[in-house]
């Protein structure tokens, strides 16, 4: 069932981006299945000590939790614990912040068990110094009967017991991370080139690798989840798109980011998006047609930075051109505009990326003589074939290498080589 919800926004100078920030609190609390009663702004030069929000408005609050029997009570910011604990006395009511809906957001849709653990760990980074608090309360409560120290015991024990548990989890992942490495290493083979689609939530990345999956040449098209929600996608999912013979790459759609992106969030999922680290080409994709799509860009683009990816090209993709005439902003330079739902713009997307694929490649011409003539198959695995001649002598097969491929082979360059 539906919970019914309170929003609070606070203008601070601050925060700058603030009318954006609070819409899209709106579309978090829906995310998580609350349902909205009350909005409720005010603009304050510095938050309050106490209630981060000031007393007058906390007793507005509080009559319109009384009026509309709010369960929850949701502030777009992070609050500290001694705000969350006077705020929750004051209002009788639970408590939300921003963190702790995404957070909460996250822990409903987690489904794999690298997701569940990446969650767990990032809330119970989340709780553990907002434990104190709870602690400071229980003392306080059983102050007057004289019991003052079992607070602090148990504050303790609790912390020793999220302590524990962010290890367990720590330590589960790096095995989940290690296996998934291995059998990452063995699925792709070295030399194959690797897409990453990152960008805002809702942009349209799983739509896009939708569309390669439906243009792929290959058996294996099962579709990823696309939908309507920010945080549709949680798990990243690596596909193999084959668009000609000679047109293979690795598609991976990754999770949506979001302003304000809680830090132990992008820390626990660092081990799910090592794989953009790894990636050739990043494919940056935007919605085109949201008006604040420039802020997105930067907040998607630092967030790139803190994952140490400037080294790796990338290419913004505009998406969402079936609904905008006029893009209200800045077109960063390096672009493609398409529509992933409508399939606008496709193939000038994909000779961008076979562009790409292809730079890092270097074609030479080997001379294979026939009794070796066993080393076309481990060529045509290790290089794009481009021509193939039978002379009378030897195979001369015109081939497109990755450096760090080529060295087996140098050998039988042949002198006419196409360097
Ligand atoms: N009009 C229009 N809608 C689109 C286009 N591309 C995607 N959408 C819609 O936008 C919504 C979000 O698409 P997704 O592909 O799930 O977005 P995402 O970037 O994967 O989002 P998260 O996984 O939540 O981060 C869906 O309802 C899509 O159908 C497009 O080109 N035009
Ligand atoms: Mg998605």
């Amino acid at each position: 069932m539906k919970k019914s919800a309170i929003l609070v926004g606070v203008k601070l100078p601050s925060i700058p981006d603030f009318d954006q920030s609070f819409e899209e609190l709106d579309n978090l609390a829906l995310a998580c299945d609350y349902y909205v009663v009350k909005k409720v702004t005010q603009s304050l030069s510095a938050s309050t000590n106490d209630f981060y929000i000031g007393s007058g408005k906390v007793e507005e609050i509080q009559a319109m939790v009384e009026e509309t029997g709010a369960q929850t009570v949701i502030f777009d910011t992070e609050l500290s614990p001694v705000h969350i604990r006077n705020l929750e006395e004051a209002l009788d009511a639970d408590i939300v912040d921003r963190t702790m809906l995404i957070l909460q957001i996250f822990e409903t849709r987690a489904k794999t068990k690298e997701a569940k653990l990446q969650v767990a760990l990032a809330k119970a980074q989340y709780m553990l110094p907002r434990l104190i608090d709870n602690t400071i309360r229980l003392g306080r409560i059983k102050a007057g009967k004289g019991s003052k120290g079992k607070g602090e015991q148990q504050l303790e024990l609790d912390k020793r017991r999220y302590r524990a548990s962010i290890s367990r989890y720590r330590r589960e992942l790096k095995t989940i991370v290690e296996a998934r490495r291995v059998q990452r290493g063995q699925r792709q083979g070295d030399n194959a080139f690797k897409v990453a689609l990152v960008g805002y939530t809702n942009a349209g990345k799983s739509a896009l690798m939708n569309q390669f999956l439906t243009l792929s040449h290959r058996h294996q098209k099962k579709q990823v989840f696309e939908k309507d929600m920010l945080f549709a996608t949680l798990q990243t999912s690596t596909r193999r798109i084959q668009l000609h013979p000679m047109i293979t790459f690795l598609a991976t759609d990754t999770v949506g980011f979001i302003r304000r992106l809680p830090h132990h969030l992008i820390e626990a999922f660092k081990s799910t998006l090592e794989e953009v680290g790894e990636a050739n080409l990043i494919l940056h994709v935007v919605d085109i047609s949201d008006p604040h799509y420039s802020e997105q860009i930067e907040i998607v683009d630092e967030i790139l930075k803190q994952l140490h990816t400037e080294d790796i090209p990338k290419l913004y993709v505009l998406n969402k051109i079936d609904i905008i005439r006029k893009p209200q902003g800045m077109i960063p330079f390096h672009h493609v505009k398409i529509s992933a739902l409508k399939g606008i713009g496709l193939p000038n997307l994909i000779l961008k990326i076979t562009e790409y694929l292809m730079a890092d490649y270097h074609p030479v011409q080997l001379a294979i003589p026939y009794d070796q003539s066993h080393l076309l198959d481990a060529v045509k695995k290790d290089g794009i074939i481009l021509e193939t001649e039978y002379g009378e002598e030897t195979i001369r097969v015109t081939v497109a290498f990755l450096d760090q491929k080529m060295q087996p082979y140098e050998a039988f360059i042949d002198g006419s080589s196409l360097h």
